[in-house]
């Protein structure tokens, strides 16, 4: 007999006292009286797994995050035990759990600091609507401490004092602090007293991060269902946080081809076919480079993916052909709803396949998208995915299309209030099977991959290229993305250089926004200040909405086309230099962009800096994010920065003012670089490259710089066919030196540098190659401070 039908409110349940534990190999295992349990994986030296169960039980381990290539081992691992804790010991942390209530906290292994520690630690509610439990963490928040990353968030780059929230969700004209937007990063670091340490929490759920909003001293984050199950990552670099985080959820799985490195058109849409190619012929007539347009969804058929609409494109593979021979590649949008339609081969093959998601008694998920009413593949089942990848066959393989943009796949649904799927729709979860509370946040991650798939197959042997709108944590190893639907204002420009900046601290460096703006348009004062950020974006695309006029780099003045090909052009002579900096983020995951405060934690005035970063390693950019303004103030870190422009030497660890009418932007190069420029192009592979200028800025001191080339397409770099000079400047009173040193098969179609020296303060009487005297006509000194030596060189020196 039911006596009682009114629901036992538990509220917040909390791990008792420890009772056992037990080592199996890397990971020990700690259970309470109480049936919690917390397993604890040491990964590496400084990145510690924490999984808890509630009732001694633990589901299947899985994770789309965590890549099989993630760096595990360590070199020590020790435990001991007190009266009050026990003490896991590595080479970098200590760990502290205490037995009395499985509280931690994690200290430098070197000083005994303090870097991270429990406050209420890990707690639980039952949900009694869909069972399993809300997991719950709160930690102390330290003296001074900062928090930064979680993925696309439009808010100040600095995450204290406010509470965010994880769930992917289509975000059209969103503004300053929306939140949450397209992506779900649930990844911060923490910062104070100079020492950083990230926190992933990989839960797919819904999920929500407070940094000392609730309460002023508290960090807490939780889960509406799923395992409290995170990584602790320490640095004490923040670089290195990030770089290690980069490791444990994946870096890019191929470089990128160049040509996806240099400008890249679009707009919702160009069609039809004589649009497109007369925008094709305006780029090459007025010589701004240009290496990709798009299709947006007006190329198809009834928006159904897959097709072509004939009236408007009668020959793709034609039309495709005829752009690559003017150095364009095609880019197509693909979309995840699939118009319900007998008549439509996708459609029907993916209903009789079974591949489509359904809600939780049986009915497919129907919802409504560009096509009318639609189904939606199940991303998550890798079958399907398998399934997706084929379709691409006659679009790459055949049509000739290089790249794809998945967009809506968040997935967005019109007309319903959630802007998504029900929870109730079910997934497939690569074999664990749930609902969509637990696999929204990965169904564009899963789509993207599987579109990922297809383009590797069916580009081969030429490398694919995705963009994608959805993310979740991992995303990265197969696709770049974009920052979705921004607004033509100047407030938008601020939030898109902060945007990419916190992207590239949580792990996803190819990222860009749509330059200009994409609802609404802007003038060309703000096209023209966008463009200036966008050359140092790793993803680097206008588009726009089409709603409210053209958006193209002749659309505004000629004044204005002018300077958008000036930036351009600059971003193809650093195209060496940027390629570099990915070569650093696929291989050690170094973020490609740093903010100042990645760049210089110990300066407590990095902490707060939102405009100024670092693009690569030694270039320092600021953009203009006013209208009318004939300059800025920013913040210089330590250093010395040589301008851009004029090359006057500004100190770091200071503000100043510096000069950028509309034609300029405050660019600076960090004293002692060596910066890589090939001549501009007017796309990827248009000239051979027969010399190579290496831009080498003076310092009294040492600093290394780096070149990375390939055949910048292809897998032959995979195989050791690459070419990587190191330089060692090292610059004296009245002597400046610069070693080469080379590895990697690959030989670069050029024979010599050109070496233009800035800032020297010494008149040049000599210089040495290798140890032999060169006459000055035989290396061809120049005017301007140029030499010009073999690429071969070893050792160069330039004597006063
Ligand atoms: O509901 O494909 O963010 O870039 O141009 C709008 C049309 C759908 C949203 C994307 C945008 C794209 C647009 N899409």
């Amino acid at each position: 007999m039911i006596l009682n039908t009114e629901l036992e409110y538990k509220g917040n349940l909390f791990p008792s006292n420890i009772i056992s534990y037990k080592k199996v190999v890397d990971t020990f295992y700690f259970t309470t009286k109480n049936n919690v349990v917390l397993q604890l994986t040491v990964q590496r030296d400084s990145v510690l797994r924490f999984r808890y169960t509630t009732t001694a039980i633990f589901e299947k381990d899985f994770s789309y995050a965590i890549t099989k290539y993630a760096s595990r081992g360590y070199n020590n691992l020790e435990i001991s035990e007190d009266k009050d804790y026990y003490t896991v010991i590595t080479s970098k942390l200590i760990c502290k759990i205490a037995k009395a209530d499985m509280r931690i906290s994690m200290y430098d292994v070197h000083d005994n600091s303090l870097i991270c520690e429990d406050e209420l630690g890990f707690h639980w509610e039952e949900s009694h609507e869909f069972g399993g439990d809300i997991v719950k963490m709160t930690k102390t928040s330290q003296n001074g401490e900062s928090y930064y990353g979680l993925g696309d968030k439009p808010v100040h780059i600095n995450l204290k004092g406010k509470r965010y929230e994880n769930w992917v969700t289509d975000s059209y004209a969103y503004g300053k602090d929306t939140d949450p937007i397209y992506k779900a990063i649930p990844f911060y670091i923490g910062l104070h007293h100079k020492k950083a340490y990230g926190i992933f929490f990989d839960n797919s759920f819904r999920s929500y991060f407070d940094f000392c909003h609730e309460r002023r001293n508290i960090t807490s984050f939780w889960a509406q269902g799923g395992e409290m199950n995170y990584y602790f990552i320490y640095g004490p670099q923040m670089s290195d946080v990030v770089a290690k985080y980069t490791d444990l959820t994946g870096k890019p799985h191929e470089l990128p081809a160049l040509w996806t490195l240099g400008y890249h058109q679009c707009k919702w849409s160009y069609y039809p076919e004589s649009k497109v190619k007369e925008v094709a012929k305006k780029f090459r007539d007025l010589k701004i480079p240009c290496d990709a347009l798009y299709l947006d969804i007006d190329y198809m058929e009834g928006f159904r993916c897959f097709t072509w609409n004939k009236e408007y494109f009668p020959n793709p593979k034609k039309m495709v052909k005829e752009l690559a021979d003017e150095g364009f590649k095609t880019v197509v949008i693909i979309d995840p709803g699939i118009k319900i339609d007998m008549n439509y081969d996708v459609f029907r093959e993916g209903l009789e396949k079974d591949y489509f998601c359904k809600r939780a008694d049986g009915p497919y998920m129907k919802g409504k998208v560009w096509p009318g009413e639609c189904y939606f593949p199940d991303f998550t089942n890798p079958e399907v995915r398998e399934w997706w990848s084929g379709l691409f066959k006659e679009l790459v393989e055949d049509i000739g299309v290089k790249g794809v943009w998945n967009d809506m796949n968040e997935p967005a649904v019109m007309d319903v209030p959630d802007k998504t799927f029900p929870s109730d729709v079910r997934h497939n979860y690569d074999g664990n099977f749930c609902s969509h509370r637990k696999a929204h946040n990965v169904y564009g991650m899963q789509m993207a991959r599987a579109t990922y798939q297809g383009l590797k197959k069916f580009s081969y042997p030429k490398r694919p290229f995705v963009i994608t709108r959805a993310a979740y944590s991992g995303t990265q190893r197969y696709t770049s993305t974009w920052t979705g639907d921004n607004v033509a204002s100047w407030e938008h420009l601020t939030i898109a250089n902060i945007q990419a900046q916190r992207m590239c601290m949580s792990g996803f460096s190819f990222v860009g926004s749509d330059i200009g703006g994409f609802a609404e348009q802007p003038n060309g004062e703000l096209y023209a200040r966008w463009i200036q950020l966008g050359i140092f974006h790793p993803f680097c695309r206008t588009h726009s909405s089409g709603d409210h006029g053209d958006q193209e780099p002749w659309t505004f003045d000629d004044n204005i086309t002018d300077i958008v090909r000036k930036f351009i052009e600059i971003r193809y002579q650093l195209l060496p230099y940027l390629y570099t900096a990915f070569w650093r983020y696929t291989n050690e995951g170094i973020p490609i962009l740093k903010s100042l405060v990645l760049f210089d934690q110990s300066d407590t005035h990095t902490h707060y800096r939102n405009d100024e970063f670092i693009f690569g390693e030694k270039i320092l950019a600021c953009p203009i994010t006013e209208p009318n303004a004939k300059g800025r103030r920013m913040f210089f870190p330590k250093g010395r920065w040589y301008n851009f422009w004029n090359d006057e030497v500004v100190k770091g660890g200071q503000e100043a003012w510096v000069d950028a009418d509309l034609d300029s932007m405050p660019i600076f190069i960090k004293e002692g670089a060596i910066i890589p420029k090939y001549p501009v192009q007017q796309y990827v592979g248009e000239k051979k490259i027969d010399q190579v200028t290496l831009d080498v800025y003076y310092k009294k001191g040492r600093e290394k710089s780096e070149l990375y080339e390939d055949a910048h397409d292809g897998y032959d770099y995979k195989k050791g066919r690459f070419s990587l000079r190191y330089f060692n400047l090292v610059g004296k009173k009245n002597e400046l030196i610069i070693q080469q040193h080379k590895s990697g098969k690959f030989i670069t179609s050029y024979k010599t540098f050109k070496i233009k020296l800035h800032g020297m303060p010494f008149k040049i009487s000599k210089i040495q190659v290798d140890n032999e005297e060169i006459a000055f006509e035989d290396i061809k000194v120049n005017g301007d401070n140029t030499i010009i030596i073999s690429k071969e060189f070893t050792e160069l020196h330039v004597i006063a």
